[in-house]
């Protein structure tokens, strides 16, 4: 019997073990904190210790790795000391579904993965495709994998997932954005950028890598495998979006949604990113469009809560780095009530200084991030440090105005007090719905 190990027992790791098992292979699992999970006939539970020992007597095929273990974690060290191959669940499920030729579309970026990923299985959905999103978004990928796929898999990656990809079996991929992130996973900005640009190494021969214009011009990319075709605002990109109309290659197309006319947002670019995907496999210009007005992003992404005396309460929870917060205070107009805080990732906060001026009065700040805002933002912006998440909420609801917008945009992750994203976001629009 062949024998893997599993390091971290989460989504992707029990996933992956449920996958195994199905084929007859016996699993060693091992996780850091999780105390739930029990052995049983084909998954053994040990602690990190007895795994290392068994690595050392080299009982173990592969290692699988769940997403947030780090490539310098100790086990991760010893399995590729004793030349352990060592890769994620998704890594494994592009080796298992290499045979079957089923078409996979892979999606990441800093900030919009987890919408674009939505938008365009439902753009292929609309167009009469099956389309499944999978991935980061929150179905494991093994979860999906049978003997005879006939869906197309719209896949969500993370940089963390792309570090041990390396089956090259992706049709094409979207790469939104880059910017800092996870820097408290990533030994460094540079390594989670080459993390990000591994996508266009994972598509397959003649894939194609539909990149960001600013992307592209900000990184290089002349060791991508993939073809590179660039979407934007400007007529260098192949698909460009004027303000009115859709080019691709040097052909106006459709007319932009009209949601999305005159704008040159995350928003738009999103849909542009999709628009050049799906119109490469096939789907019509006026198909594209027409989904987009039926398409509604997914919650707690500067999702408007309520208007309450003429304040808006706006839930941005999924706003976990620097970036994201500064995409929604761009979005609004002036007079911003700003809720940031959380876990810290490591990165510093300067470069809010400039995109709050004017436009944000007053931030509430929680969580242990809270002391590196205020030193990094000192002077450019009143900000009240709250004990709890229910006192910034409310703080920042009695001091608002009429016209005023209450945003939560925390600019970090949220488990230092709430499960995940989505935890954090219910309990704010709960709160709110009280006011
Ligand atoms: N663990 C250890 N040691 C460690 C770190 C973690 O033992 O050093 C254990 C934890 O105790 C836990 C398990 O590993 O029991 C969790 O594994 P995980 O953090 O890899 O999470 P999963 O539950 O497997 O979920 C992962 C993704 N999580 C992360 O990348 C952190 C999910 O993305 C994804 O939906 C899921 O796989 C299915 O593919 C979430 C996420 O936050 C949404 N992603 C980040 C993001 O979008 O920014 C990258």
């Amino acid at each position: 019997m062949k024998n893997v190990a599993i390091i971290g027992l989460g989504k992707s790791g029990l996933s992956a073990s449920r996958y195994l098992r199905k084929k007859g292979v016996k699993v060693w699992g091992c996780d850091d904190y999780a105390t739930h999970v029990q052995t049983d006939d084909h998954l053994q539970v040990v602690k990190p210790g007895q795994l290392m020992k068994l690595i050392e007597q080299r009982m173990f095929s592969f290692m699988l790795i769940s997403p947030g273990i780090r490539l310098s974690h100790p086990l991760v060290q010893k399995a590729r000391e004793y030349g352990l191959e060592v890769f994620c669940d998704i890594e494994y499920a592009f080796r298992e579904l290499e045979k079957n030729r089923v078409p996979i579309f892979g999606i990441t970026g800093t900030n919009g993965k987890t919408t674009t990923t939505l938008l365009v299985s439902f753009i292929m959905n609309h167009a009469g495709l099956s389309a499944k999103p999978v991935g980061n978004i929150g179905v494991p990928l093994l979860d999906e994998v049978e003997e005879t796929n006939d869906t197309n898999f719209v896949l969500e990656l993370s940089s963390f997932q792309l570090q041990t990809i390396h089956t090259p079996l992706l049709q094409a991929a979207i790469l939104l954005n880059i910017s800092p992130n996870h820097l408290d996973h990533h030994s460094d900005f540079g390594e989670y950028i080459r993390a990000k640009q591994h996508i266009g190494n994972i598509v397959g021969p003649d894939g194609t890598l539909f990149l960001q214009e600013k992307a592209f011009r900000a990184h290089s990319w002349e060791h991508t495998r993939g073809h590179i075709v660039r979407f934007g605002f400007t007529a260098a990109c192949e698909i460009f979006g004027d303000g009115q109309r859709i080019v691709r290659f040097g052909v106006q197309e459709e007319e932009l949604p009209k949601a999305l006319q005159g704008v040159f947002s995350h928003d738009a670019e999103n849909f542009l990113a999709a628009y050049a995907l799906c119109r490469h496999i096939g789907i019509s210009p006026k198909q594209c469009v027409d989904a987009y007005s039926n398409f509604r992003k997914p919650p707690h992404r500067l999702q408007l809560v309520r208007t309450c005396h003429g304040v808006s309460f706006y839930d941005d929870s999924k706003a976990t780095n620097i970036e994201a917060v500064i995409r929604a205070v761009e979005s609004l107009q002036a007079n911003i009530v700003l809720i940031a805080g959380g876990v810290h990732k490591g990165y510093p906060y300067y470069a809010w200084k400039s995109a709050f001026e004017g436009k944000v009065k007053k931030m509430f700040l929680v969580g242990e991030a809270a002391c590196h805002m205020e030193k990094d933002l000192e002077g450019s912006v009143p900000m009240e440090r709250c004990s709890s998440f229910e006192e910034a909420v409310l703080g920042a609801a009695s001091m608002a105005k009429s016209g005023d917008k209450v945003v939560l945009s925390p600019g970090c992750s949220s488990f230092d007090m709430f499960s995940c994203f989505e935890d954090r976001g219910r309990k704010f629009q709960e709160l709110v719905h009280q006011i």
